[in-house]
């Protein structure tokens, strides 16, 4: 699939509606909230009455993007002529916002990850070589000759560069380059507090908890896997936010040797957030989709019931057929 190859039916569809509403994914991160914003301005740039959502917490950290206190307030709202939705090609992903699909004459989907699984949708733009929808929306953006605000460019640059990490993962491309170059050309971007608030800042009321995580890393597979479990005592007992639990995982995925990772989190007795980590050709979606899960080939997720060992002796089994 190439994107200039469905540029007239995108333009149609958006030149079609008046009523948009705009979705990412639950628990959003910053390519999820940084598209959906990017969207946002460039339709009500034209003219169109546009509502933006996202179920699940909105961390504040992305309080400098000014749309930020805007999501979730169309919540009544009974029709939309377009729904597009922005990083996620699996519907089960939009939370309590699956309600808009009812809710919309027409669908659009514009995602990057491997696999969708979107049936119900008019159009669906899957480019899984852009490392973010960041990316594919600035590409939109060129091809359509959207102007880039300067709103438009903090938000893009939110979310390519949370997608890449910071421009630290193997998914970024010179393309992931050029795109942040010609923002950064037209706008003075808050780089450095940008990425500050995304990729270097922590609570210090956290400290406890990562020196347990630290404390409780186990490893397999000749210190090539590292394991952690956030047993529901310690979620409990240190009440963590999705964006803390996100924090921890960096101290278990950047330890030397380390190729492949697995971060328990028991979210409610007997239940477990699963998120999966890798470096190069190890594809850790694979293991999530055996699993019920899904995501890129060097991060991914996926959910469990069950007892901690039953789980932690699937995913053995399983990262001992790709960690060599
Ligand atoms: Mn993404």
């Amino acid at each position: 699939m190439k994107l200039e190859n469905e540029i007239e039916k995108i333009k149609q569809m958006v030149d079609q509606s008046q009523t948009v509403a705009v979705v990412g994914h639950r628990n959003p991160d910053g390519d999820s909230i940084g598209s959906c914003i990017a969207v946002c301005e460039w339709l009500e740039s034209i003219g169109k009455s546009v509502s933006i959502f996202v179920d699940g917490e909105i961390s504040s950290k992305f309080s400098y993007l000014k749309k930020f206190n805007q999501f979730n307030l169309g919540a009544d709202q009974e029709h939309f002529d377009l729904l597009i939705v922005l990083d996620l090609s699996d519907p089960a992903r939009l939370g309590v916002w699956d309600c808009l699909i009812a809710k919309s004459a027409k669908t659009l989907v514009i995602d990057h990850h491997v696999n969708p699984v979107f049936v119900q949708c008019d159009l669906l733009i899957d480019l899984p070589e852009y490392a973010s929808t960041g990316e594919i929306v600035y590409s939109l953006f060129e091809l359509l000759k959207v102007e880039i605000t300067a709103e438009i460019a903090s938000a893009l640059y939110t979310s390519i560069a949370c997608d890449t990490g910071c421009f630290l993962f193997a998914n970024t491309t010179a393309y992931t380059h050029h795109v942040v170059e010609s923002l950064m050309k037209k706008h003075n971007l808050d780089i450095e507090g940008i990425n500050f608030k995304n990729f270097r800042a922590y609570d210090r009321q956290n400290i406890p908890v990562i020196t347990y995580v630290l404390k409780h890393i186990k490893f397999a597979f000749d210190g090539k896997l590292a394991i952690a479990v956030l047993p529901y005592k310690a979620v409990k007992k240190w009440n963590l936010d999705y964006e803390s639990r996100h924090g921890l995982f960096k101290y278990v995925t950047d330890i030397n040797g380390v190729k492949s990772s697995i971060f328990l989190t028991e979210l409610n007795k007997g239940e477990y957030n699963i998120s999966l980590r890798s470096l190069g050709e190890i594809d850790v979606a694979k293991i999530a989709r055996r699993i019920n899960g899904g995501g890129h080939r060097n991060a991914s997720g996926a959910t469990f019931k069950g007892s901690r060992k039953q789980l932690l002796k699937i995913l053995m089994a399983e990262f001992a057929q790709v960690i060599k």
